[in-house]
């Protein structure tokens, strides 16, 4: 028998005659890739690619990105109106103009029976920056609620507080490029390989090219954890424990940057002062890291020319998650490692647009990071829309996560989604079920009418998604990039765009304000307010045509900056440009040491440790933690629709350590119910090392699953849920019963 080469077929790629190729960026994570969709001669889609000249992703996407093209006809797509008298009625097809009229006179029956704030909106960090401008002025200048705040409170609150506390300004400080020049990098709570896989490869090419530490801290040994140099396991909720006693090793050896301290910063004595509370001997005893490795950290992380830190949920989502990303702060103020190539405090961004929506929302303030509780920015504001200032609230109203207490209670009545699923993605799920069925009017504005919160509503708007719209994203860099409109939206569905635009006529006699008819005429309105002397968030020197050529610009980005680009180049066709240089915004903030706080120095805040943690007990024996897995996106609705992606994660199951199973003889594989105070779960065992034994994982993307389990405590700052910090316990059970279950509840 012969083998080898001459007998196999050559694996042959089937051609796909790509007539056009046209430019989106990614509408999943915050990593932020540039995807070319291709277009066959008859303007069909048959395949896309990361764009190769992207800074971000050159070329490259991830699992998600490549199939994303497959979900604008995936099943369960809303394909019109539906109105119904009560939930859980049949739903009846009915056109938009009805569907928004009966909106419009429930949102103002309600305001006028039970108060303005009566009636709440909650959106996402999913739709494109124009919408969330247009939202904005819909619900801060028409309807005026002040209950209006997004899903990013689930995901992001924890790092915009922290910013804003030590920095007096939210904004991501860093780059990806950050990772060429640092001499250390340690990951807090982030999977970047399988939640930013991209840009994990930006760090891995980096690495590749100059070693340098990884240390990762996670109480799971995740796939980031599996490839760093240092792994800490901390024990869940910790992590300012460990952060204080690395600053009081940094203090008492001496390894501080004395002159980026008294040059740039304020509080330093307030700081010394309680960390030096935090040996490594004591704080080993709280945060499970032995004394002496919390040593060589602090003293590798102090002496690295240039250090820097990233982190994701496993600090933002905790009741310390304000406090942790401080702490981080105060970490990388201490070592001078702010604004500098190298040396950043970088929070990982979650949602595609989760940083559009904390810049241009209005969620919890007013556009261009300005807020209600300052007299000059509710003014300005006002005067720009054309409205009476008196018309705003002079301090933000709800946060997400207590919106929906106050339905359980009564205070709010109705209530308007956009494009977030809290049936799933919220912790408590018994409690949030209470709250649905307590609402007078609920509407639900999704791309999949088969999405769960659906079933409470009263009226169904079903929105287009992705490229079936035209509009920008930022990622976590800062960075704008842009989605072309690429093909019609699928069926009777609609732009968000388009369905703001056309409520707003329905409050005119409140407010009468111009809503531009294009997402461009929005960006191009945002980038006047943009402006402003000393002010990061300037993007009034970008334009859609500039944004495409430079595939994606940083803010700040001037007009100025602008003018300087042109020249340099010496062309002004944005395309002739893109051949000669891409354009470069400002990489990092605070280069200069100058802070957005009224003294212009940063804060050093001290931070004192206080477990109010759902820690494990006797009856409640285990830590329940919760996160993702690199083929799903949060409640499946898309993901799970697309079959190269669910394949390969079609099931929930559990993390467990199999010595933990042993002892309670349970086996890999096999259902188990899985109990905390709030209720049950049925999911199935994968024994593994990953968790210790104390520990269970969960992903959180499957119905009925993780958030039936879950506490979600709020961090007293930034109203952020603990979601990966619970207590519960597991037991056997019937396993016929528990396959039969896990059928009718979709896991398949
Ligand atoms: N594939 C995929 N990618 C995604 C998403 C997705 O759904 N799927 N969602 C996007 C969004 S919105 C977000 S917010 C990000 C989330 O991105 P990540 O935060 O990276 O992902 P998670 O798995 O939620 O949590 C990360 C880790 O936090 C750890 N952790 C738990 N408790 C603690 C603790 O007390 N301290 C520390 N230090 N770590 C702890 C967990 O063990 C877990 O490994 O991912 C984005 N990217
Ligand atoms: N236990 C546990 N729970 C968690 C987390 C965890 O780690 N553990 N993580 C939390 C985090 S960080 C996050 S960000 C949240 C996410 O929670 P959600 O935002 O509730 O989850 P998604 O599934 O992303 O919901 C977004 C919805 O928007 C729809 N959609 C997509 N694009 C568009 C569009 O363009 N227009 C409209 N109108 N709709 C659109 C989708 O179909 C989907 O139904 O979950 C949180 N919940
Ligand atoms: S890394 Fe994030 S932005 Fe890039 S392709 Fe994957 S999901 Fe999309
Ligand atoms: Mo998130």
């Amino acid at each position: 028998m012969i083998f080898g080469r001459t007998h196999r077929k050559p694996i042959s790629i089937p051609a796909k005659e790509v007539k056009e190729w046209k430019y989106t960026t990614c509408n999943y994570c915050s990593t932020g890739c540039a995807i070319e969709i291709g277009l066959n001669d008859k303007g069909k889609i048959v395949t896309s690619r990361g764009h190769a000249g992207a800074d971000v992703n050159r070329g490259k996407l991830c699992i998600k990105g490549l199939l994303e093209h497959e979900l604008f006809d995936s099943p369960g797509r809303g394909t019109m109106p539906l109105m119904r008298e009560k939930a859980h009625l049949p739903f009846q097809p009915t056109s938009w103009d009805a569907a928004m009229d009966k909106t419009a006179e429930k949102i103002k029956e309600i305001q006028a029976k039970y108060g303005r704030d009566s009636f709440a909106v909650v959106s996402t960090g999913q739709l494109l920056t124009e919408e969330f401008y247009t939202l904005g002025k819909l619900v801060r200048g028409q309807i005026g609620t002040n209950n209006y705040d997004g899903n990013t409170t689930l995901c992001m609150a924890s790092a915009v507080s922290g910013y804003k506390r030590s920095f007096g300004s939210d904004g991501p400080p860093g780059c990806y490029g950050d990772f060429e020049h640092t001499h250390c990098l340690m990951a807090f709570g982030s999977n970047l390989p399988e939640q930013h896989p991209i840009i994990y490869w930006r760090l891995k090419e980096a690495l590749e090219k100059r070693k340098f530490p990884l240390i990762v801290v996670d109480p799971r040994v995740t796939m980031l954890a599996q490839f760093a140099d240092i792994h800490l396991a901390i024990t869940p909720g910790t992590d300012t424990v460990l952060i204080n006693a690395m600053m009081h090793v940094i203090f008492k050896e001496n390894l501080q940057d004395d002159e980026y301290i008294g040059k740039y910063t304020q509080g330093i004595d307030e700081l010394r002062a309680l960390v030096a509370d935090y040996d490594p001997k004591t704080a080993q005893h709280v945060c499970g890291i032995d004394e002496d490795r919390i040593r060589t950290v602090a003293r590798i992380y102090a002496k690295a020319p240039k250090a820097m830190s990233i982190w994701t949920m496993g600090i933002n989502q905790s009741t310390h998650g304000s406090d942790g990303v401080v702490d981080i702060n105060n970490l990388n103020l201490i070592t001078g490692n702010i604004g500098t190539p190298g040396g950043t405090s970088l929070s990982i961004t979650g949602q595609c647009n989760a940083m559009g929506t904390r810049e241009w929302s209005s969620c919890s303030g007013l556009p261009g990071y300005r807020a209600l509780e300052k007299e000059k920015d509710r003014k300005l504001v006002a005067d720009f829309w054309g409205i009476d200032e008196s018309f705003f609230p002079e301090k933000r109203g709800l946060a997400q996560t207590d919106i929906f207490p106050a339905i359980e209670t009564g205070e709010i009545k109705g209530l308007w989604l956009i494009a977030t699923n809290p049936m799933t993605s919220m912790a408590n799920q018994p409690r949030i079920i209470k709250a649905m069925e307590n609402l007078e009017f609920l509407v639900v504005q999704d791309v999949y009418e088969d999405v769960e919160t659906n079933k409470y509503s009263h009226v169904y708007f079903p929105a287009a998604v992705w490229a079936e719209k035209e509009g920008c994203h930022t990622n976590t860099e800062r960075r704008v990039n842009l989605t072309r409109n690429v093909l019609a939206p699928y069926a009777d569905s609609k732009p968000d765009f388009w369905v703001f635009n056309e409520m707003s006529k329905r409050f005119e006699e409140r407010n009468k304000i111009h809503f531009p008819a294009t997402p461009e005429g929005a960006f191009e309105e945002m980038k006047i307010l943009s402006k402003g002397a000393g002010r990061t968030l300037d993007i009034s020197g970008m334009s859609y045509d500039r944004i495409e050529a430079a595939r994606g610009i940083q803010w700040p980005y001037s007009e100025a900056q602008a003018d300087i680009d042109t020249q340099k180049i010496g062309l002004s066709d944005p395309f002739e440009m893109q051949l000669r240089m891409p354009f470069d915004g400002n990489q990092r903030l605070y280069t200069d040491g100058v802070f957005q706080t009224p003294t212009g120095k940063a804060n050093l805040i001290p931070v004192r440790f206080v477990n109010n943690n759902e820690c494990p007990d006797a009856e409640y024996p285990f830590w329940l933690n919760s996160g993702r897995v690199v083929e799903h996106f949060h409640t499946r609705t898309r993901t799970g629709k697309i079959g190269n992606c669910n394949k390969f994660s079609p099931t929930p199951y559990m993390e467990m350590n199999p010595d933990s199973a042993e002892e309670l003889g349970i086996e890999h594989q096999s259902y188990v119910r899985v109990v905390s105070r709030r209720g049950d779960a049925i999911v199935m065992v994968q024994l593994t090392h990953r968790v210790g034994r104390d520990m269970l994982f969960i992903p959180f993307h499957f119905h009925d699953c993780v958030n039936r389990l879950t506490l979600g405590l709020l961090d007293p700052h930034s109203r952020q849920p603990a979601f990966k910090q619970n207590a519960c316990r597991v037991e056997k059970t019937d396993q016929q019963e528990a396959a039969r279950l896990n059928l009718e509840r979709r896991a398949f």
